[in-house]
């Protein structure tokens, strides 16, 4: 066995030639966005020390004493200059927690913050937490909005399955120090929780995803919208459902909101998952939909069918078949930086700027929801482009 020390450099040496790889973008593109090669957060990303026992005396075989197992589903913001993914690292023990990784340019070189998220809990402390949405809201406050799960008091004896999903809410000035606020109160369970970031009429607004179950949305019918009145206490006492699921389309079976969305001069623009079942089982992909600059629950542009869809290697993982977003950076210069992962693994980017979203949106077609319809609509394009053919 080689001695010990230079196990340890061995292991920090490796480590850190996988942090320094530069990402190069995938050139074969749609002109919607580009992907870049690399993921760009992995579990190898999470830092040794949280995995090894460093000292020999009490790890002579220098054995991981706590794996991770996955790296995804992260929320999004650029903070002091720099690109912040909070990220969704899930240990080996099946638990998932918060932790920040920092780059300096969006694609690349992103390195955990030394420690992870110590998010307060509340009354009822959660067994698991994750997918963590941020907002920096115009109130000056960075809110987190993520998932809590707790085990159904409910369930029959021995159903130790049986789970509520819960909207955590939690809100910071330096992303390291975090007040907890009461859970939200729904009469649904809530996953995909999104805040606004700024005020609607004077109140807090939360894109919603009301469901019946852990897993199924069942009556819950598709992205909803609220208006909340003390974000310190708050409740859903109307929802609207903004965006629905539709039978035979990528969101048949559930959606649910993204990042918060982006505003631009044509519209506040939004980026969400649909889900879709098969034979294989689910399938999440990620598309885009618009909704007016000054009614941010009136939908505006729905671009047909999906966005984004697993691709090569994202279309295996520890849940295959899934793309899943919560967050992206939107640069002065209208840059976009599109943070998504791939069954429910790894973190990647791709990159595209907000003139070509919003063109992207106001310009595909809708989905007619039929066959015969969809062909049609194929027709008009072939016919338009036939003086352009030679
Ligand atoms: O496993 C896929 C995703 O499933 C859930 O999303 P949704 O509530 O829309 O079905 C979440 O658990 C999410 O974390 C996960 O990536």
């Amino acid at each position: 066995m080689k001695p010990f020390q230079e196990r340890i450099d061995e292991l920090f040496a490796a480590q850190e030639a996988l942090l320094c790889r530069k990402n190069e973008p995938v050139e074969r593109g749609n002109g919607i966005f580009t992907r870049y090669k690399y993921p760009v957060l992995t579990a190898a990303h999470t830092p040794i020390f949280w995995r090894y026992d460093l000292n020999e005396a009490t790890n002579p075989y220098l054995m991981e004493r706590i794996g991770m197992n996955a790296t995804m589903n992260a929320g999004a913001i650029k903070w002091n200059g720099k690109y912040l993914l909070m990220a969704r690292v899930e240990g080996n023990d099946r638990k998932s927690f918060f932790a920040v990784a920092e780059s300096p340019n969006g694609i690349d070189n992103f390195r955990f913050w030394p420690y992870p998220v110590t998010m307060p809990e509340e009354r009822v402390p959660a067994t698991n937490i994750y997918d963590m949405r941020l907002t920096a809201h115009e109130d000056g406050w960075i809110y987190g909005i993520f998932c809590a799960e707790r085990h159904d008091p409910a369930a029959a004896p021995g159903d130790l399955s049986a789970a509520t999903a819960t909207a955590g809410i939690a809100r910071t000035k330096d992303l390291v120090n975090w007040e907890r606020l009461p859970d939200l109160r729904s009469d649904s369970q809530q996953r995909n929780v999104v805040l606004h970031p700024e005020f609607v009429d004077g109140k807090y607004a939360l894109y919603t995803r009301p469901q019946d179950g852990f897993i199924e949305t069942g009556s819950g019918g598709g992205i909803g919208w609220s208006l909340i009145d003390d974000i310190t206490h708050a409740e859903i006492r109307t929802e609207t459902i903004i965006d629905p699921r539709h039978y035979h389309t990528i969101k048949e079976v559930k959606n649910g909101e993204g990042p918060h969305p982006i505003k631009t001069s044509k519209g506040w623009l939004h980026l969400a998952h649909g889900v879709r079942g098969c034979a294989a089982g689910l399938r999440y992909v990620l598309y885009l939909y618009m909704t007016a600059l000054d009614d941010p629950a009136k939908v505006i542009a729905t671009p047909g069918g999906y966005f984004m869809a697993p691709e090569g290697e994202e279309r295996i993982g520890d849940v295959s078949n899934v793309l899943f977003s919560n967050g992206w950076i939107a640069d002065e210069d209208g840059t976009v930086f599109i943070y998504y992962a791939s069954s429910d693994t790894r973190m990647h980017v791709a990159v595209s700027t907000i003139d070509r979203l919003v063109d992207y949106c106001l310009n595909t077609p809708p989905d007619r929801l039929t066959t015969g319809a969809s062909v049609e609509t194929l027709k008009k394009l072939i016919d338009r482009n036939q003086p352009f053919l030679r």
